[in-house]
């Protein structure tokens, strides 16, 4: 038997652990942290542990499959692309090449091989509609961030001395950080904040503020509002470095503690309190949820006043606050595309800024496309690496839309919700069957590093990279020239082209480069904003007829904001809190993971229990107006009262985006509101 050890990353999630695998004969049989990793360090989750069964699945995909009936039936690959080409032809020839969607998802975006591919395909075919989960999840606050910097500082915590995690719990959704903060904290070298509905563990160890979901904005406003009448606010980076202060802190008066608390149900002595430890205990970086405050009706603007609060203290681009990385240019796939996805006319700021075009339309809008041809129809799609029959609000819209195709194809690793709709499914393999780029990784995490992930076993099954599917359909539909790539090696190769760093990534015994992060970069280098400065205040925003200072704004379902629909559904609903064992809707077919945690559970503080006549362990339906779900209750003291939180991701009857509402959108972004709707609960 042949033993030996091979270094690699897992791409299970956006945060790219460095893994040493063990293999046996070719075959993985165990996974473990790789100490040397410059980020990680050695940190895996069970996700990362439990690779082997997840790869090794009895349940993936194996082969092509075209659905009759009601079964499935396997086709060659060669079968499966003949149909696919000649199905994706006839839509381009009846309707127009604009009626297909291509769809991708998280692992499809934060691999910039999958996104890449499928983004040159949409355009080669000659549809703009490319959508994809940056229209629930992290654009938004990019786009906020480019809007008042001119470029995309990442918050970087590791060196501050004051931390606040905005709507963040690094226990559920990124382990490393909990672990550096908790090593921080018995240091007591850290001041850690947490604004959350939930007293998680990380709270139990700083100050908590538990506050009314969907109500950030008025803790923004009111922190504001104190550090600047109180004169806490960093003079000399706002006068040289910025534009909008005197009328922030006019707009601010209005936003008092006091007035924050009625909305918020925080104290006012506990916003004064956070706002003078923030604004006095330097370095400090607010960590915003990943999604959370994004996933709002003010979503863009939450955003920005978290950048607003970190100009004002002047944690700007120094060590412990939030951070430039010097930008490796790696090869954009796209090709040139002048039509306007869906979406652009109506979200034209997340369409284009400055002139920089979203290669992404509006994925709320496709039900209204797919259902009632508005704007035009869309009669077919092709879903890659993604799940929106599950994982999009109001899933069942998009199972609807999904349905009406006239053809729907799916490129996954297993049957999820989505591929059983499709009228052909084929097998991608995962990225330890292939090689990669870690590139995306780096930029989340604030740290300047990529990596070339190869290969560490053959591709399970008749699985195939996902590039290959795109370049195989390419050449089937007479634009193959435009996808030449013969070899993961070349796809590779053509990507790392512009970095310069191709070579230094090859010759690496990781595969990994590692660069510094660019500090001061507001001093040294030109801020790319219209004004030259930093915007506080933004005319971009106004111009386009949005607020150019972040106001509040009440949730769009609340019991303050709707008290009729709350008379109904009296309890705030939140969704999608992350859990170490899935990663969205994956994994929950992995035995090991499973055992972590067989059910999901709807958690609600013992009182609201009591008050709405439900037990622990009982089964309830959960409703809001747009649908009902039923999973079991578990008594959770540290969730607020009046809160129910729901994990997303679980299938049937215990999918939470049969609850949530895609009208409810961020008027900017075009962003669904996940984590502040209206719900009640009965048993059953
Ligand atoms: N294990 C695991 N990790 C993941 C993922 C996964 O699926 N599984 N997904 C990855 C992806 S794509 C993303 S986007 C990120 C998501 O990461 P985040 O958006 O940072 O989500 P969480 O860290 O789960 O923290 C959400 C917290 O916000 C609280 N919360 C809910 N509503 C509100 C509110 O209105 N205001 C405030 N202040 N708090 C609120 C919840 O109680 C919860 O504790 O996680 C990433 N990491
Ligand atoms: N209610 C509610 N809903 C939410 C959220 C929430 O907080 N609340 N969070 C939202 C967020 S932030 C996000 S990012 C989305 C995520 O939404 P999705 O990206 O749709 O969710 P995933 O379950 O990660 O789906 C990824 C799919 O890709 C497949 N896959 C994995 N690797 C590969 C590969 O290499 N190639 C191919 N072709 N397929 C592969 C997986 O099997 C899986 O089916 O969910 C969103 N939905
Ligand atoms: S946190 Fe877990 S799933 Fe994500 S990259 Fe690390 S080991 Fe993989
Ligand atoms: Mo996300």
């Amino acid at each position: 038997m042949e033993r030996k050890t091979v270094v690699s990353d897992c791409m299970s999630c956006v945060w790219d652990c460095g893994i040493k695998v063990t293999l046996e004969d070719g075959k993985m049989v165990k996974v473990e942290g790789m100490p040397e990793h410059p980020v990680s360090k050695g940190y895996i989750c069970p996700r990362g542990e439990y690779l082997p069964e997840f790869v090794y699945s009895p349940d993936r995909i194996k082969y092509p499959m075209r659905k009759v009936g009601n079964t499935w039936e396997r086709l060659s690959w060669d079968e499966a692309l003949d149909y696919a080409a000649s199905e994706l032809d006839k839509i381009r020839t009846k309707y127009g090449a604009k009626a297909l969607a291509i769809f991708c998802g998280s692992m499809g975006v934060e691999n910039i091989e999958v996104a890449g591919f499928a983004q040159r395909f949409k355009s080669a075919y000659g549809t703009p509609n490319l959508l994809s989960v940056e229209n629930i999840c992290y654009r938004s606050r990019i786009l906020a961030r480019q809007m008042t910097f001119g470029r995309y500082p990442m918050d970087y915590p590791p060196d501050a001395r004051c931390i606040i995690l905005w709507g963040h719990n690094p226990g559920g959704s990124k382990g490393m950080l909990r672990d550096q903060i908790n090593e921080k904290l018995d240091q007591r070298a850290l001041d850690l904040v947490v604004v959350d509905p939930k007293r998680t563990e990380l709270a139990e160890r700083g100050l908590h503020l538990a506050i009314r979901p969907g109500t950030d904005g008025a803790l923004g406003l009111a922190m504001l509002n104190v550090i600047i009448n109180e004169g806490l606010y960093d003079k000399e980076f706002v006068d040289n470095y910025t534009i909008g202060f005197e009328e922030l802190k006019a707009h601010v008066q209005q936003y008092t503690p006091e007035w924050a608390s009625e909305i918020t149900w925080v104290s006012a002595s506990d916003i004064k309190a956070v706002a003078r430890i923030y604004a006095q205990s330097k370095p400090a970086c607010i960590v915003q949820g990943i999604n959370t405050l994004d996933q709002h009706v003010n979503g863009l603007q939450l955003s920005r006043l978290m950048s607003i609060l970190q100009i004002v203290t002047g944690n700007i681009d120094k060590p412990g606050t939030w951070v430039t990385i010097p930008f490796l240019r790696m090869t954009d796939l796209r090709l040139p595309m002048t039509e306007k996805p869906i979406g652009a006319d109506q979200y034209p700021l997340f369409y284009s800024l400055w002139g920089r075009v979203s290669p992404y339309g509006i994925a709320t809008l496709f039900p209204q496309a797919a259902l009632e041809s508005k704007p035009y129809p869309v009669r077919g799609a092709i879903v890659a690496a993604a799940n929106p029959a599950n994982s999009f609000p109001e899933a069942n819209k998009f199972i609807d839309a999904f349905k009406s195709m006239d053809f729907m194809m799916a490129i996954d690793i297993f049957m999820t919700d989505t591929t059983e709709l499709a009228d052909l499914v084929l097998p991608a393999c995962t990225f330890m069957e292939k090689d990669a780029l870690s590139y995306v990784h780096g930029v989340v995490h604030g740290e300047p590093y990529a990596m070339y992930h190869k290969k560490v076993i053959e591709p399970v099954g008749e699985s195939k990279p996902d590039w290959w599917i795109w370049t195989q359909l390419a050449q089937r539909l007479g634009f193959g020239e435009l996808f030449p790539w013969k070899t993961d090696e070349e796809v590779m190769d053509h990507l790392m082209a512009p970095s310069g760093i191709g070579e230094k990534l090859k010759e690496n015994e990781m595969g990994m480069y590692f660069d510094k992060q660019d500090y001061y970069a507001y001093k040294n280098k030109k801020i790319n904003t219209p004004s030259g400065k930093i915007e506080i205040y933004s005319k971009t925003l106004e111009d386009a007829g949005y607020d150019p200072l972040p106001k509040y704004l009440e949730p769009a379902q609340s019991p303050i904001g709707t008290p009729e629909l709350a008379k109904e559904y009296p309890l705030i609903l939140i969704s999608g809190a992350r859990r170490e064992a899935f990663t969205h809707t994956q994994m929950r077919h992995v035995p090991q993971l499973r055992a972590l945690e067989q059910e999901p559970f709807a958690e609600m503080h013992p009182a609201t229990c009591t008050k709405y006549g439900v037990r622990d362990g009982e089964r309830i339906q959960l409703s809001t107006k747009n649908g009902s779900i039923t999973m079991r209750v578990k008594e959770e003291p540290r969730l607020m009262p009046g809160v129910v939180s729901v994990p997303h991701g679980w299938s049937g009857k215990a999918n939470v985006n049969m609850l949530t509402d895609m009208d409810v959108r961020d008027p900017i972004t075009g962003y669904p509101d996940f984590k502040a709707l209206l719900c009640k609960v009965e048993a059953i």
